[in-house]
């Protein structure tokens, strides 16, 4: 039986993120409950029943949301969930894992938010600043929940900075979060599942900046729709970058085909690209260009900076290369879940690709596809929830072949392809209709293009 006669945290959804929610709440003194819908979450709810938290496990009581001080929801549950709306109508409190992080961080913030490149530029801001000899924190959105930074025993404890993918859904519900350096990288249609507009979408990236003062700096790029009108609105310090020639504002960082031009009161360097393999395609190029006005900002130096770009190894599942087989390349890029990863994927290559894509759509437009698809996609192979969908929207620009498994997928493909084609998985979906998560997805690719026999 739950006690509620005290005032009491609820953190709701014991993934990764509320485990330590209520674990670091705990640890600072308060009553905290947790609760999770799936009642296989028991190992988690014994972790916490250990540390002395009450658990509801396998439901939701509308009582216990009811009767919290406030309610801490994982940034996967939105607001519109019904337990939380009822208890917000009846004056319980929000918080959120940004707002209770920004109270108790000391450490410089930077945060780093798009639709698309945010775990890369997250990953290569950390290696830079390695480089540079900082002891960067990184977490947040990436996996590791920025709570984990606060539980670091003091004496075990090195960061001197924090380096946090941010998501939508973590800015959505945040009012405090205030960080020393902000990024934005790019905006494109995604989860349009969870927001009514695109409108809402774009607000909720460019939340961001909206604690920020002259005394922070946003990176932004200034390709981006409504740039000038936006960042006019803004009180921090703005340096930009962009691969668009048609851009008004001053750049401070301009991509140009082989190099980006890097341009401060400072500073006016050319920094080659033609040679970061791990980092293809001008997208890559325009992450490159953010991360570098961040460490600049975080006080780099462009010599330690070029290090850091240099040594990069990016991370799988992103336009990964798995194998040749007679010059046929093969492709990881699991990691595209909407329709503008798939574009920049897609832009890497200038060889005839044959595309896997599919999975579990998100209100997805696979039209937006259609013009690169045109102009160097020779076969699709659909695979999931999403294949009629595919095959409708592609079926008079090129061959779709409808395939069960990503083994079938594989497979046709290899047969379909002839030397120097590029086999690219870039599903521009979700994995939840056949797999865990994209990493188990791309992994199943992988398994499969290494069983292949070379012909
Ligand atoms: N749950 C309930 N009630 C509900 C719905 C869900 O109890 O009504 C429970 C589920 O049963 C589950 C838990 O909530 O146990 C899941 O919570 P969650 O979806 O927030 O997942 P976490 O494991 O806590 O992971 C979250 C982020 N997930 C999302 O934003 C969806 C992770 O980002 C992040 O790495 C992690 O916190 C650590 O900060 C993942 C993600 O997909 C990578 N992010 C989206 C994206 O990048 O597009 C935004």
């Amino acid at each position: 039986m739950i006690n509620i006669s005290q005032p009491y945290y609820l953190v709701a959804g014991l993934g990764a993120s509320g485990l330590s929610m209520a674990g670091f709440l705990k640890s600072k003194g308060k009553k905290v409950i947790a609760t999770d819908i799936d009642a296989s979450r028991t190992k988690a709810a014994e972790e916490l029943n250990a540390l002395g938290i009450e658990t509801q496990i396998g439901f939701h009581d509308q009582k216990t949301f009811n009767s919290a001080a406030f309610i801490v929801p994982s940034p996967g549950i939105p607001l519109t969930n019904k337990y939380i709306k009822t208890a917000l109508e009846n004056g319980v409190k929000l918080s959120c894992e940004l707002d209770i992080f920004s109270t108790y961080n000391t450490l410089p913030i930077i945060a780093i938010t798009g639709t698309n490149g945010k775990t890369t530029t997250t990953t290569l801001i950390g290696d830079i600043l390695r480089q540079c000899g900082r002891q960067p924190f990184v977490g947040g959105n990436i996996g590791t929940p920025l709570i984990e930074q606060l539980m670091i025993k003091k004496t075990n404890n090195i960061n001197d900075i924090i380096v946090a993918e941010i998501s939508s859904f973590q800015l959505d519900i945040a009012t405090r979060f205030k960080p020393d350096i902000a990024l934005l990288l790019n905006i494109s249609e995604d989860h349009l599942d969870r927001y009514d507009s695109f409108q809402d979408y774009e607000d909720s990236k460019w939340s961001i900046f909206k604690n920020q003062t002259s005394e922070d700096t946003a990176v932004i790029n200034a390709g981006i729709d409504n740039f000038d009108i936006k960042s006019e609105q803004l009180n921090s310090n703005i340096v930009s970058f962009s691969s668009r020639q048609d851009v008004r504002h001053t750049l401070s960082a301009s991509i140009l085909q082989d190099s980006i031009q890097v341009k401060t009161n400072t500073i006016h360097q050319v920094i080659e690209t033609g040679g970061f393999k791990e980092l293809c395609g001008v997208h890559n190029h325009e992450n490159m260009a953010a991360a570098i006005l961040a460490c600049l900002g975080a006080g780099c130096n462009i010599n330690d900076i070029s290090k850091g770009l240099v040594t990069f190894k990016n991370l799988p599942h992103r336009t990964e290369w798995v194998r040749d087989i007679n010059d046929i390349s093969f492709y990881n890029d699991s990691k595209a879940t909407n329709t503008d990863a798939v574009i920049r994927a897609l832009d890497c290559f200038e060889r005839p690709i044959i595309l896997i894509l599919g999975g579990r759509e998100k209100g997805t437009d696979f039209s937006l596809l259609v013009a690169v698809v045109q102009k160097n996609v020779k076969a699709i192979m659909a695979i999931g929830e999403s294949k009629g969908q595919i095959k409708n929207t592609f079926e008079t620009l090129c061959p779709v072949f409808e395939t069960r498994t990503m083994k079938e997928a594989v497979n046709t493909a290899f047969i379909q392809a002839t030397n120097r084609d590029v086999v690219l998985l870039s599903p521009a979906c979700a994995s939840f209709d056949m797999y865990d998560n994209y990493a188990h997805r791309g992994d199943d690719f992988k398994t499969h293009v290494n069983e292949l026999e070379k012909i």
